[in-house]
């Protein structure tokens, strides 16, 4: 029940990171992977990659902001590959700027890649989905889904949005088979969170890296390879009655006070 043999997979802003290491599992168990990134550069470097460890993906450049581009994709997709059987909304970014200090330009950015891009790239796969009989839909949340923290209340205000997406296309098209769940990674350590990470000019640890570390039960930042058994079960047929979920990864980190100092 967790074989994707036959599945086409589609995975936005895979060249790298998080959506990389979901792809590379979802072959793993048999998908044919098509991915997208921004550029040309990266979705180069991302075959190049995936070749590396002998998976024939297929990569386009596309926006997922941008409607008619998607659209263009998902028709390129279905008649190069096939018809979408699993989408991962995966392309994100953030912006770590106090909220008063934010334009608004900025805060609308990232709203538009990390939720109105998973609306527009699910809005363009599910016609095909639901003439299929059967679909899956993974968004990638984050345990900013639930929380907030200074600097970040664009990406929060974005990911909280991207929650309740994930219960709506739950709710509206379950009737046709498509199950919509969501992932909510903890800290893992991609590019994303490099800054987050890094070694100070004393040579210590960043004190961000220490607090994540004293927050997590596991006691240890997340890999992008964390995530690959959670996302096969959510694509496979082993999900079918899991649907309108958010399945936090991140160390137990959501159910914990945190070590005392
Ligand atoms: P990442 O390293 O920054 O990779 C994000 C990927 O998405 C990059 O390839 C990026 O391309 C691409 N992308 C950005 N904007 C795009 C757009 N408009 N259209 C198409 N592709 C676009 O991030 P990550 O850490 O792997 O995170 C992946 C997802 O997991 C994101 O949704 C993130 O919010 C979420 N997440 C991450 C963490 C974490 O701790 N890392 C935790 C929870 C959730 P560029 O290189 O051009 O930006
Ligand atoms: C931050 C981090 C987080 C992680 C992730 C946590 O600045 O707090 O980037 O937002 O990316 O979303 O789940």
């Amino acid at each position: 029940m967790f074989s994707l043999k036959g599945k086409i997979a589609l995975v936005t802003g895979a060249s790298y990171g998080i959506g990389f290491a979901i792809a590379k599992g979802l072959a793993e168990a048999g998908a044919k992977i098509v991915f997208n990134d921004i550029n040309e550069e990266l979705v180069n470097k991302g075959l190049e990659a995936y070749r590396e460890i002998g998976i024939e993906a297929k990569g386009y450049v596309c926006d997922v902001t941008d409607e008619k581009a998607v659209a263009d994709m998902v028709s390129k997709i279905e008649n190069e590959a096939g018809i979408i059987d699993i989408l991962v909304n995966n392309a994100g970014i953030i912006k770590r700027i106090p909220m008063h200090e934010m334009s608004a330009e900025d805060f609308r950015r990232v709203v538009d890649v990390d939720l109105i891009g998973p609306f527009i790239v699910s809005k363009a796969v599910i016609p095909s989905m639901i003439k299929k009989g059967h679909g899956k839909i993974i968004n990638i949340c984050s345990m900013m889904s639930e929380l907030g923290r200074e600097t970040v209340s664009a990406y929060a205000s974005a990911k909280g949005g991207l929650k309740m997406l994930t219960k709506n296309i739950c709710s509206e098209y379950g009737e046709h088979n498509i199950q919509c769940n969501g992932i909510g990674p903890g800290y893992i350590a991609t590019p994303q969170t490099a800054p987050l990470r890094e070694i100070q000019p004393d040579g210590e640890r960043h004190p961000f890296d220490k607090f994540i570390v004293s927050k997590t039960p596991a006691a240890r930042w997340g890999t992008p390879d964390d995530l690959i058994g959670p996302a096969v079960f959510l694509a496979s047929d082993a999900s079918n009655f899991v649907n309108g979920h958010i399945l936090y990864v991140d160390g137990g980190i959501l159910a914990y006070i945190g070590k005392q100092p």
